[in-house]
């Protein structure tokens, strides 16, 4: 066996409880997702006493939306408090950490495939989108998610990481295309485009952030530490999805009458009758 391949082998060795004490033992990374735990316990029952009168099938569905970001939260980071979602990972040559084992909390891109889903469902139901547009923008946002997933885990090969981290990008924009050009217009015409304008903007805004901060941490040039990119994230976490979640609920349960169709276009203008 060679030295790397024995060094390798040992990283693959890692048991969770290695990892667990490693977690424990960076009270930086521990912190940003005990904090994430505790205030996505808390914005739970909040959403829940926000939605709980709210009664046409778009508005609940809207509600429903927003209450899986922050349980989709609370499960994705329990899976880093416990370890399970984390690992160790090789940096390959080329890379900043080259040969290094690197805390690799790979779970928080697994459970974005999840979560981000929700957000866009939720945005696109407040603007009254058509099923075609709403499918784009999640399975896009899905393929970015997955693809991120994949640069974060490749320890074959430098390059490769950042060819998906390009894959991921170009998934990306198609997002940011439907959000910024195709959404402002339904919202428009369902006459929800001042509560729309403000989460859109608050929406592109942060996930940009996202991508910056991989490239920054230890995932991609490593000039900010595992620790570091750790409360990045969990700061992200925080205005985009329950800062987010709390200005939508709030708006949908004040203004229930505007967003009272179906869902979806469905029986709310999109789809009118055949013999019309
Ligand atoms: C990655 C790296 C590869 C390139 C791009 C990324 C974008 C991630 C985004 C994540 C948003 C997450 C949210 C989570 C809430 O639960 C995967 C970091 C483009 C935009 C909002």
């Amino acid at each position: 066996m060679t030295a790397a391949s024995t060094t390798a082998t040992t990283v693959l060795q890692a048991t969770q409880s290695d990892v667990l004490q490693e977690i424990q033992s960076n009270f930086l990374l521990n912190s940003s997702i005990w904090v994430n735990i505790a205030l996505a316990g808390v914005v739970i029952l909040l959403f829940v006493a926000m939605g709980r009168d709210l009664e046409s099938p778009r508005a609940k569905l809207i509600w429903v939306a927003t209450m899986l970001v922050p349980l989709v939260s609370i499960s994705s980071y329990a899976g880093l408090a416990s370890g399970l979602t984390v690992g160790f990972l090789q940096m390959p040559p080329g890379h900043a950490l080259a040969g290094q084992e690197v805390l690799s909390p790979w779970g928080r891109y697994l459970t974005w495939t999840f979560s981000t889903p929700m957000i866009l469902l939720a945005l696109g139901l407040l603007a009254d989108t058509d099923i075609a547009s709403l499918f784009t923008a999640i399975t896009m946002d899905i393929g970015m998610c997955v693809t991120g997933l994949a640069a974060a885990l490749i320890t074959s090969s430098h390059l490769l990481r950042w060819v998906f981290y390009g894959i991921s990008c170009a998934f990306f924009v198609a997002v940011l295309y439907v959000l910024l050009v195709q959404w402002p217009a339904d919202a428009e015409a369902a006459g929800t485009s001042e509560i729309f304008g403000t989460l859109k903007i608050l929406t592109v805004v942060l996930w940009l952030g996202y991508p910056i901060l991989w490239a920054l941490g230890s995932e991609g040039v490593a000039l900010l530490s595992v620790g570091v990119t750790s409360w990045g994230y969990s700061g992200l976490d925080i205005l985009a999805k329950y800062v987010f979640a709390f200005l939508l609920l709030r708006w949908v349960a004040a203004n229930e009458g505007t967003v009272s169709g179906s869902g979806m276009g469905i029986g709310s203008g999109g789809a009118a009758p055949a013999d019309d």
